[in-house]
């Protein structure tokens, strides 16, 4: 696929946001050397906020919200405050200041802050950057998927045998989720004897790995839109596959993903997969 602008600015949208994104990292980086961190909770008590998921998704979207007027924001943070989420064709970014905020306050260096562009509800771009490591991944609609510049390629393994998968169990500890995630953990684990098994605590850095060649497929329930929108077309462009748990299309808003190298992957790990289901939050 070829680039192709859907609107006149979208590069310059782009070019800016990772300017943003660099000067959030500093901040970011400054707070993970300190020694700790104030911590609070959000919906539950694994699920966790400090002043610095708040302090990054204040600049950046203030920062974009001066330079490009009319453009919406669905975030973490300000949807935890009471913001709605407003899922329209206007040029949206879609923000997760920290997305590994428990391995931010465990100072467990797996973190990203990570910003999607949707224009028309599409991705058009997604910024998925690791202060920590200093890797930035990049990747446009038809332009091809990069981390610090260089192109990356997801892995062609079709076989779950060969594979180092990443189940994420998340913050939601429901009976449902924890039946889903121990059935599909015996499965990969134990039935089809997989290479291994990973949990990386970020769905960012899961689905960065899957689009690095890393590892060869990830599937979480009960994420959220800002965790797996830039993550999202970063795996696509990388050559891998992003769908529903299930196997049907990917839809940011579902609140699961499944994510693979390549799609006889994908099938083979939706098969082994007790499903979930989950309103939607759009
Ligand atoms: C986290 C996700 C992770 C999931 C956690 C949490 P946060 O996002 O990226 O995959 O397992 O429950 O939702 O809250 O650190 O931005």
């Amino acid at each position: 696929m070829v680039f192709q602008p859907i609107h006149e600015e979208e590069q310059v949208f782009v070019d800016y946001a990772i300017e943003l994104v660099k000067k959030a990292g500093t901040l970011v980086r400054t707070a993970f050397d300190s020694p700790e961190s104030k911590v609070d909770t959000k919906s539950s008590n694994t699920d966790l906020v400090t002043e610095t998921d708040q302090a990054v998704e204040k600049l950046l979207i203030e920062g974009l919200s001066e330079r490009f007027k009319g453009h919406r924001f669905i975030g973490e943070e300000s949807v935890a405050g009471g913001a709605k989420i407003e899922w329209t064709d206007a040029p949206t970014w879609i923000i997760d200041p920290i997305d590994g905020t428990t391995n931010f306050v465990h100072r467990i260096p797996m973190i990203a802050i990570c910003v999607g562009l949707a224009i028309k509800k599409q991705i058009r771009a997604g910024i998925v950057y690791n202060p920590i490591t200093n890797e930035l991944y990049l990747a446009q609609l038809g332009k091809g998927a990069f981390k610090n510049g260089f192109p990356i390629r997801a892995s062609k393994n079709q076989f779950i045998a060969e594979s180092v998968l990443i189940l994420q169990l998340g913050s939601i500890r429901s009976p449902v989720m924890q039946k889903s995630f121990v059935d599909s953990y015996k499965t990969v684990m134990f039935d089809k004897q997989c290479h291994g098994h990973r949990s990386f605590g970020s769905a960012a850095i899961n689905m960065v790995m899957v689009a690095q060649g890393s590892c060869d497929g990830y599937v979480e329930y009960g994420i959220h839109a800002w965790d797996v929108a830039a993550p999202s077309i970063i795996v696509t462009e990388a050559g891998g596959v992003v769908t529903d748990p299930t196997g049907s299309p990917f839809d940011v808003m579902s609140r699961k993903v499944l994510c693979a190298g390549t799609a006889e992957l994908g099938r083979d790990l939706s098969a082994c997969l007790t499903h979930v289901d989950f309103e939607p939050e759009a």
